[in-house]
């Protein structure tokens, strides 16, 4: 037991030394440091910006990233438009993924473009913004690998499978991260991220009606009736970290430990023996999780990743060239 729970943060030490060392993903951290060194000055300047303008920014990016790198792998696919509707972000599991996220990435590609045409793609760039909107809302900092390009598939229908649902079990979540060669460590600490931002009521409602989910805290889940009517309309969010919404900490951890975890999706990681231990540790503590989060971020950064000749630097973000 007692080694299950240090091996889970032992093992995303070793990840982060071995994938740095050899740089198996022939991603680096200095990519642009001759064609565009200011890259990770310009793409911060337009996250503050946003940020102060609208601070939801924050949660959407990350959402959108974790997204992005779900289908097809990290390569800016989430972001094609196309006059049918028919890629990756018209997909029902994007439900209500906002605009937002996409509009920090267009607005920082162009500040980028005017200094270095051509040259970073939209993918690096949702990386960059993403760790950015993490640290305004007071999450670790970490450095990011870089070098993706950008990819020339996006298709709503091949978003299906992909994306977790938050009505599933332990083993179902489980298995999506697999696919993407990530373990329940990575997959718990990830789910860290809904510690900031909202959710539509329609996410959660199968704990609501016909029964009250008996894993949810009984004040809690009275506080989600008042707010969240049977049936009620899609503009209707709430808060999913009643405490610290805001702040990008592990109170998701606590909040889990104290039947109040939102989803499905988040209250099984407490619920299920397998995973407990490692929620506590999270709970317990915060350099713990920190040091989780940043490893698995890392990994997911590079699910699927372009290099070398494959894809394309996106002149447009929301089109292929
Ligand atoms: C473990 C499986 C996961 C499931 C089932 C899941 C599901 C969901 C759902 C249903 C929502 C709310 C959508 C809505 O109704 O408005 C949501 C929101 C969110 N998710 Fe996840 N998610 C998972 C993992 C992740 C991961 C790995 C990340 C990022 C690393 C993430 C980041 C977010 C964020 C930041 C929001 C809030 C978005 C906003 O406020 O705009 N989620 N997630
Ligand atoms: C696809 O998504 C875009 C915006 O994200 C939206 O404007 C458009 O209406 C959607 N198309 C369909 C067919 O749902
Ligand atoms: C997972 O790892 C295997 C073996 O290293 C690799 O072939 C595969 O492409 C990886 N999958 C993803 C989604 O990165
Ligand atoms: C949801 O609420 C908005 C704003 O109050 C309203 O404009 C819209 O018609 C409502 N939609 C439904 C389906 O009730
Ligand atoms: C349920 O929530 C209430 C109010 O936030 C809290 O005081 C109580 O300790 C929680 N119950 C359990 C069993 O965690
Ligand atoms: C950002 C985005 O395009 N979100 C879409 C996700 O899918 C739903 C349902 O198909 C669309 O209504 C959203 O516009």
């Amino acid at each position: 037991m007692e080694v299950s729970r240090r091996s889970c943060v032992l093992y995303s030490l070793i990840m982060v030394v071995v994938l740095g060392k050899t740089g198996k993903s022939h991603l680096t951290e200095n990519f642009y440091a001759k064609t565009c060194p200011m890259v990770e000055t310009l793409v911060k300047k337009e996250v503050d910006k946003k940020v102060n303008q609208e601070f939801a920014v924050i949660a959407d990016t990350l959402r959108l990233f974790f997204h992005d790198c779900f289908v097809e792998g990290c390569d800016a696919s989430i972001m094609i438009e196309s006059k049918k509707g028919d890629t990756e972000k018209n997909a029902s599991d994007n439900l209500s993924l906002d605009d937002d996220g996409i509009d920090l990435v267009i607005k920082a590609k162009k500040a980028v473009e005017s200094v270095c045409p051509g040259v970073v793609s939209c993918a690096d760039i949702l990386v960059i913004a993403t760790r950015d909107c993490v640290a305004r809302a007071g999450g670790p900092r970490y450095n990011v690998d870089l070098g993706r390009r950008d990819g020339l598939i996006s298709k709503a229908s091949r978003v299906t499978g992909n994306i977790p649902k938050p009505t599933f079990s332990l083993n179902q979540i489980k298995k999506t991260f697999a696919m993407k060669n990530l373990s329940q460590c990575d997959m718990i600490a990830l789910s860290g991220a809904h510690t900031v931002g909202v959710s539509r009521c329609k996410s959660f409602a199968n704990r609501l009606y016909s029964r009250v989910d008996p894993l949810l805290n009984l004040t809690y889940a009275k506080q989600l009736m008042a707010t969240c009517p049977k049936n009620a309309n899609s503009t209707i969010t709430v808060d999913m970290d009643p405490n610290t919404p805001n702040i990008f900490d592990n109170v998701y951890y606590k909040n889990l430990m104290a039947g109040k975890g939102l989803f499905t999706s988040d209250v099984v990681l407490y619920s299920d023996l397998s995973s407990r231990k490692v929620v506590k540790k999270f709970a317990n503590n915060q350099d713990d999780f920190n040091a989780a989060f940043i490893s698995a971020m890392r990994k997911l950064s590079r699910v699927g990743v372009k290099i070398g000749n494959q894809g394309e630097i996106r002149r447009d973000c929301t089109t292929f060239n």
